[in-house]
């Protein structure tokens, strides 16, 4: 039962079937006159609609500005600008850069306006999308060396793209800021990345450092972690040009008073200088912080914007009583605690309207409903302990991981469907096995836990069809089951992919090839109370592995093949059968270990390797040799 004993056996798991998950477009990293010599490095990109392009700066002093083709050198009315990156780093990159996202594939063209020792003229040029013939980079260079001098916008700020300063916070477990000393550009973004073990970023006035602004100022609120980098990232925006002050306001150890402080635009000289707010700190009076944050700015962890910390969004108080935790699964059959019931929003019924007999293919189903629910739980319990109070804390907003507790409430009490049937009808019940998931992250939690409540839609949608004739007071218990995997489907996609549209696909998956999956993937081989012919489940036995990988192809979003992993040992004519949404099936041929996707999927889609083509869902077992496996195909 231990969640993570094989994390590093999971991890190649992990790999090939996170992979394909995330949406994602290429970002590409150029370097801006590394080396000290006068160039972009890569000079050219090719890269399509959606993608980004990251400028990092070297000594001493370059920009990114576009041009038109036809007058290098000199700076495009509305186009964009970087700014001046001063640096006198020699061993790394500026903590400063520059984003641009492509939004067409028409060429663009780039220089560095730096006129001290004309870096354009000389050959400091670049170029996205340029054609290989007629207007070549070769032509734009040519032309650059013959230009009159470089121009840039006359105000000097940053346009058309995301300047940015990276801030470390706490580095190698130091209290302090790394850089203390910003100088930034109005319109910069300063984003503070947080380290252990429990810091944050607060504004101050000058005069009243440890304390915060009495109006307005930013807060990222306390950010715990143990890991470092943490994910957790706080960005705010320069407005203006005057001075910003800034602390860390915890009071364990009295962060701010021994130094963790930091300026953005501080005057070098005068009184007001970072030297003499360092000093000023060190006499303050114990540290405060606003109550309520992140405000001033936006918090991140991984990804996922944390809109307030301690989560006011919806009023949890009522769902989740104190004493409500389920921190180890309960064996199948244990009553359910009133509370518990409570946080899912109510308990099993006390009456199921029973027929006078099942059927044994009822119970045949209710007991793979039964030892897919336990693994369900197993993943949702601990992946939710350690949301609520574990490493993954103040991740996602409480409001989310609220939600996501009452869900692995409701996840117990439906079990009981399976559990109430087949105590009612006096068949035996399947206990709790071992289990392995590939999570090392929350990242993989979410891709561990969608994976098994698309597995738990479709084996209910088969459970529904196969059962509807002899068993149909069976359907109403699996369709409310259904539905509640199909809320918290919708909770999770939209944890994972970081953006309000959630929409995960029902595809009806025959019981066998859940069951292969289940037990190929998470079930620790022979650890199961109820020993079946192979160690698993009496009355299953699990295809074959099936691995299906392949990025989206860049530009488009999607991907259009899978390379096909299957064991050697099978051979012959191969196709992959895709299961769709609305019980479709479409089948495509397997040639040299790759196989297309149809053009017509989209979301997470299920494929299964099989000996011939064309049946429907309900054959799919006579033609079935390995699999399924799970890929993400593109944003619906
Ligand atoms: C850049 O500078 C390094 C070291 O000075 C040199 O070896 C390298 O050839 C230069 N690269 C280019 C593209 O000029
Ligand atoms: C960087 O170069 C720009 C343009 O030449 C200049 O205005 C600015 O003062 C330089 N910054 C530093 C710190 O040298
Ligand atoms: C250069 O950057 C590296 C990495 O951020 C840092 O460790 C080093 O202290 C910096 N050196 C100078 C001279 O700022
Ligand atoms: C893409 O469009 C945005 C929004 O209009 C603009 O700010 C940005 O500069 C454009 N990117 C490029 C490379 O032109
Ligand atoms: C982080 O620090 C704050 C302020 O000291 C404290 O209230 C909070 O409980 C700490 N969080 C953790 C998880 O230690
Ligand atoms: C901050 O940087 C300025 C130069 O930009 C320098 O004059 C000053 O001494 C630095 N202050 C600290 C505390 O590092
Ligand atoms: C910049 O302005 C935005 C919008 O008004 C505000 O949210 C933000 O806190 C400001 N940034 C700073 C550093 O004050
Ligand atoms: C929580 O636990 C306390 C003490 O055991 C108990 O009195 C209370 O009824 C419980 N609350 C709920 C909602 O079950
Ligand atoms: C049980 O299911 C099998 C195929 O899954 C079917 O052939 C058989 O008719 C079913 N039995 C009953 C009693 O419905
Ligand atoms: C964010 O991602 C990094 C890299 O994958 C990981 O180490 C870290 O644990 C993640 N943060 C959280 C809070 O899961
Ligand atoms: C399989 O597809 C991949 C990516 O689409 C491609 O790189 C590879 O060459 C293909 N392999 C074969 C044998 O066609
Ligand atoms: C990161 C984190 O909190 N991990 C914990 C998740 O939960 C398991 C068991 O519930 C713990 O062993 C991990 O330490």
């Amino acid at each position: 039962m231990s969640f993570f004993s094989s994390v590093v056996l999971a991890l190649a798991v992990a790999v090939s079937s996170v992979a394909g998950f995330t949406p994602y477009s290429q970002v590409y990293q150029v370097q801006v006159g590394a080396n000290g010599n006068l160039t972009f490095d890569p000079e050219t990109i090719v890269a399509n609609v959606g993608d980004q392009v990251v400028y990092n700066f070297h000594p001493k002093n370059h920009s990114v500005t576009q041009s038109s083709f036809q007058d290098p050198c000199h700076d495009l009315p509305g186009g964009f600008f970087s700014g001046f990156v001063p640096t006198d780093n020699l061993t790394a990159a500026s903590p400063t850069t520059f984003t641009i996202t492509i939004n067409d594939t028409k060429p663009i063209w780039v220089y560095c306006a730096q006129t001290e020792k004309s870096h354009c003229q000389s050959g400091m040029v670049h170029a996205i999308n340029a054609p290989t013939t007629g207007n070549t980079i070769d032509a734009f260079k040519a032309a650059a060396s013959k230009a009159s001098t470089s121009t840039s916008p006359a105000n000097g700020l940053p346009v058309g793209g995301l300047r940015k300063t990276s801030v470390i916070v706490s580095p190698n477990d130091e209290l302090q800021y790394s850089s203390n000393n910003i100088t930034a550009l109005i319109g910069e973004v300063i984003e503070f990345s947080f380290n252990p073990a429990n810091h944050s970023v607060v504004q101050s006035s000058f005069g009243d450092p440890c304390h915060p602004l009495s109006t307005g100022g930013f807060s990222s609120g306390f950010v715990p972690t143990e890991v470092a980098p943490s994910g957790a990232l706080f960005d705010i925006v320069v407005n203006d040009t005057k001075p910003i002050w800034f602390y860390c306001a915890q009071t364990k150890k009295t962060h701010c008073q021994a130094g963790m402080v930091g300026s953005i635009n501080a005057p070098t000289s005068g009184p007001n200088t970072l030297e003499a707010f360092i000093g000023l700190a060190a006499k303050a009076s114990l540290s405060t912080i606003p109550p309520a944050a992140p405000i001033g700015g936006i918090l991140t962890v991984n990804g996922t914007v944390v809109a307030t910390d301690g989560g006011d969004v919806l009023d949890s108080s009522k769902v989740v009583s104190a004493n409500s935790t389920i921190s180890v699964v309960p064996p199948p059959g244990t009553s359910i605690p009133p509370d518990v019931s409570g946080m899912a929003g109510g308990s099993q019924p006390s009456n199921y309207n029973w027929g006078s007999s099942i059927s044994a293919n009822a119970t045949s189903f209710l007991t793979l409903i039964l030892f897919l629910d336990n693994v369900l739980l197993e993943a949702l319990v601990n992946g939710n302990n350690n949301l609520t109070t574990g490493g993954w804390s103040n991740v996602y907003p409480q409001s989310i991981t609220d939600t996501i507790s009452s869900m692995t409430a409701q996840a117990l009490v439906h079990r009981s469907t399976s559990t109430d049937s087949l105590s009612h009808y006096n068949k035996p019940m399947v206990g709790l096995c071992s289990y392995n998931f590939p999570i090392s992250n929350v990242d993989d939690f979410v891709v561990v836990a969608l994976t098994l409540i698309l597995l738990e839609i479709g084996l209910l949608l088969d459970a529904m069809a196969n059962l509807v004739l002899s068993d149909p007071w069976l359907i109403s218990p699996l369709a409310s089951t259904l539905g509640s995997k199909a809320r918290m489907a919708g909770m999770v996609n939209m944890m994972q992919d970081h953006v309000v549209a959630a929409a995960p696909r029902e595809a009806w998956i025959p019981a066998d090839l859940v069951y292969s999956y289940a037990y190929n993937h998470y079930v620790v081989p022979n650890s199961c109370p109820m020993n079946g012919a192979t160690g698993g489940l009496p009355g299953y036995t699990a295809l074959p592995s099936l691995t299906l990988s392949n990025p989206p192809v860049s530009g488009t979003g999607r991907v259009t093949a899978v390379t096909v992993s299957y064991p050697s040992s099978i051979t012959g004519t191969l196709f992959i059968a895709w299961l769709g949404p609305w019980g479709s099936v479409e089948y495509t041929p397997v040639v040299n270990g790759n196989s297309s996707v149809p053009s017509d999927l989209s979301g997470h889609v299920w494929g299964v390797l099989t000996n011939a083509s064309g049946g429907s869902v309900q054959d799919l077992m006579n033609v079935a040799v390995a699999g399924p496996d799970m890929v993400w195909v593109t944003n619906p």
